[in-house]
């Protein structure tokens, strides 16, 4: 059964010329792009996003680096498109967790500066699309 997802290209991953790349690699997995834009985010934009993280000790720093340059949302369609998209992404820290393979495995270094989002359930694809893209 088709679902969506909610995809940020974070703004590390725009300003390293890497929205391409992940593109193509949710391309070539068989999803769909069902929306795309590029923007800049306001902060009650990214405490809603990240609301989960709330109080932990990186969030501040969260915020700020999640609205300091450009990003690139999309909403991604498919067939199990939130765990297939979390396949691609790879593990939170693209060291320790992440495999060579995935977006975060081959092109991250730091927990903070791991490229991309993905909605991690249905319940948080619901609530991130409804908040990056109400129109859809
Ligand atoms: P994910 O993005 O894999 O769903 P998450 O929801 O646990 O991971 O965390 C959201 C983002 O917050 C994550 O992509 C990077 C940042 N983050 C998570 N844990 C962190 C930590 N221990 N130190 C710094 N940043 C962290
Ligand atoms: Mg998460």
């Amino acid at each position: 059964m088709s679902e969506r997802t909610l995809v940020l290209v974070k703004p590390d991953g725009v300003s390293r010329g890497l929205v391409g790349e992940v593109i193509s690699r949710i391309e070539r997995k068989g999803l769909h792009l069902a929306a795309l834009e590029l923007r800049t985010v306001d902060r009650a934009t990214a405490e809603q996003h990240y609301a989960e993280h709330d109080g932990k000790p990186f969030f501040a720093d969260l915020v700020e680096f999640i609205t300091g340059g450009p990003l690139v949302a999309l909403v991604v369609e498919g067939t199990r498109a939130i765990p297939a998209f979390r396949q691609l992404a790879g593990g939170t820290d693209p060291v320790e967790k992440a495999t060579p393979g995935t977006i975060r495995g081959d092109f991250g270094l730091e927990v903070q500066f791991n490229l991309v989002h993905g909605s991690d359930s249905p319940e948080s694809a619901e609530r991130e699309i409804k908040l990056w893209f109400p129109n859809l």
